[in-house]
């Protein structure tokens, strides 16, 4: 008997799987990520390809190459060559991959690839004695993706937001406003300045959709989680929305391809792996996702909680029943329940600028980093703190402000202080946006942090008091690769008609990392009306310099 997706796995339908896995990926900005899971959840493997390090013939710096201050870019072919080396990394655990019966993934959300003419060909034809990045070598259109760090399309988001009749009426749409990163900007971008590049084009994948291409060996559906993050998709009819494409680019319905639900089985893992690595042939490739989306997918959350993740960008998201787009923040469609929705706020400058902060101040070491933020007091003797590196994203403003207690800005702070200015600011921030879009955490609520900074403890404490709430964290701080290899499994038993929340039931992997402080809301509460404030006259600024 052939073992069919839709089917559950028992041992009858697929007598030579017992011992099934599953297999989940994150193509994320610094990093290629791979978790195996066993049937019961449990993680048996994980791995890792760090761009930089591991890849420095395309000096890459934190997994991009910045051209200049607004354009941000990553070679596509890094990530093909980073899925060689992954599999190459996972042969060595001494995982038998016959026992993979599903994989999925996840991808950095935004970033977009351009296949040329005649790319499918090579993908549907891939010679299992050859590594990947030497037969794809010359299939992209644009040697460079620009990713969700770059804020180059200002022109373009303007250009769309009036084509719609406003932001909002964008939002109603999209799930979003105009934002620099989003696809569709970004495609409109390349239409106008390199037609020649976009006429050459067959297909244009997110990193997500192009992540599975690789896997299935042919061009891989986009999903509308991740389609979500494109300001061209209609989050409730879940399909491109015409008016959309044709104010980005000509043609874009046919090089996008059609949407599909998150969880759809794409196919059969390409004969390539299964020559190469001895997959089994029917291991299915479940569709991949946005990193943000997956993350959701590996958290098991319940009504009220709200996910922190401390990674590149610093995010913040919890699960809807109902989609209200406003005009700061994201909707995107659930990637687990076909109608629910999940809301997103991003930060660009997350854990880059804690490193800057931390070489600056500490030497380096995460170790005297965490040490010098224990040694300041909750407040931080008044002072406040706002660092971005890159124009951030709410609000779109740039470069570093330090005020004292008085609301005087002042040019530098004592080390100690700079460091607890930084990490306050940060979660200051994210507790103003989120209250600014109705998100309010309260005593019966969880936060529930992931993401690499997620490891450091003392971080942690500042984020549990200045949210006024305990602050939790699963074993495996990786949760969008996690989320990928649930997700794998659940789209494995059917996706649709399987309750996303009955395959992950088993999963109850949270830790309680921080409570706060008793005197946290005292300190907090006024610090959050006296950050308004100070972020207003940061943007007052920032607009007359503009100007
Ligand atoms: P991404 O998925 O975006 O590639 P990760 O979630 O893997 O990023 O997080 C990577 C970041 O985690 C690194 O850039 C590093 O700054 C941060 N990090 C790792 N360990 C610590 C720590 N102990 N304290 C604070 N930050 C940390
Ligand atoms: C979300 C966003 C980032 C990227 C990279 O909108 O831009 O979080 O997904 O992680």
């Amino acid at each position: 008997m052939t073992c069919n997706a839709n089917m559950a796995p028992t041992g009858d339908c697929c007598g030579e799987w017992n011992d099934k896995t599953y297999l989940g990926f994150d193509f994320s900005t610094q990093q290629l990520k791979a978790v195996v899971i066993n049937e019961n959840l449990e993680v048996k493997h994980e791995v890792t390809v760090h761009f930089d390090s591991e890849l420095p013939e395309f000096r890459t710096h934190g997994g991009v190459q910045k051209v200049d201050n607004i354009t941000v870019t990553a070679p596509s072919i890094m990530w093909v060559k980073a899925v060689d080396l992954v599999m190459e990394k996972l042969k060595v655990t001494g995982l038998d991959l016959s026992t993979v019966a599903a994989v999925s993934g996840a991808g950095q959300q935004h970033g977009s690839i351009y296949w040329r003419k005649g790319a499918q060909k090579i993908l549907k034809n891939l010679h299992p004695d050859k590594f990947l990045h030497e037969q794809l070598q010359s299939c992209f259109s644009v040697r460079d993706s620009p990713i969700w760090m770059d804020g180059s399309t200002t022109t373009q988001c303007l250009a769309l937001e009036e084509a719609l009749g406003g932001a909002q009426r964008l939002a109603e749409l999209t799930g979003s406003r105009a934002y620099e990163r989003f696809t569709g900007n970004q495609i409109a971008k390349l239409f106008e300045t390199k037609p020649e590049s976009y006429k050459n084009t067959e297909r244009v994948s997110l990193v997500s959709s192009f992540a599975a291409s690789l896997f299935l060996g042919d061009y891989a559906a986009i999903d509308f989680s991740d389609g979500s993050g494109m300001n061209l998709l209609d989050i409730r009819r879940k399909d491109w929305a015409d008016e959309c494409l044709n104010a980005c680019a000509p043609d874009l319905r046919e090089k996008l391809g059609k949407p599909v639900p998150s969880y759809t089985v794409l196919g059969n893992i390409s004969p390539y792996y299964v020559e190469r690595y001895g997959f089994n042939e029917e291991c299915k490739v479940v569709g991949f996702t946005g990193d943000n989306p997956a993350s959701l997918a590996g958290m098991n959350l319940k009504e009220g909680d709200v996910v922190v993740s401390l990674g590149t960008s610093d995010t913040l998201f919890l699960w809807l029943k109902e989609a209200r787009p406003d005009l700061e923040g994201h909707i995107l469609c659930n990637p687990v329940e076909k109608d629910d929705y999940m809301a997103l706020l991003c930060f660009k400058n997350g854990s880059l600028t804690r490193e800057r902060i931390r070489n600056e101040c500490a030497d380096g070491s995460w170790e005297l980093f965490s040490e010098l933020l224990e040694s300041t007091p909750r407040g931080n003797f008044g002072n406040i703190g706002m660092y971005f590196d890159l124009i951030e994203i709410i609000p779109t403003v740039y470069g570093d402000h330090r005020f004292n207690k008085n609301g005087e800005e002042v040019s530098r702070f004592s080390k100690e202080v700079e460091v607890r200015a930084l990490i306050e600011g940060q979660f200051l921030a994210k507790r103003v946006h989120s209250e600014n879009l109705g998100f309010s955490v309260g005593p019966g609520s969880r936060v529930l942090a992931t993401g690499g900074a997620s490891e450091n403890s003392a971080i942690l404490q500042v984020l549990a008091d200045i949210f006024s709430t305990s602050v939790y964290v699963q074993d495996v701080s990786n949760s969008s690769a996690l989320g990928s290899a649930f997700r794998a499994k659940h789209g494995f038993l059917g996706g649709d008609s399987t309750k996303f929340a009955d395959v992950i039931n088993p999963v109850t992997n949270w830790t309680l990392a921080a409570t706060p402080s008793p005197d946290a809301a005292e300190i907090y509460n006024p610090m959050v009306e006296r950050y308004k404030r100070l972020e207003e006259k940061v943007i007052a600024k920032h607009s007359s310099m503009k100007n």
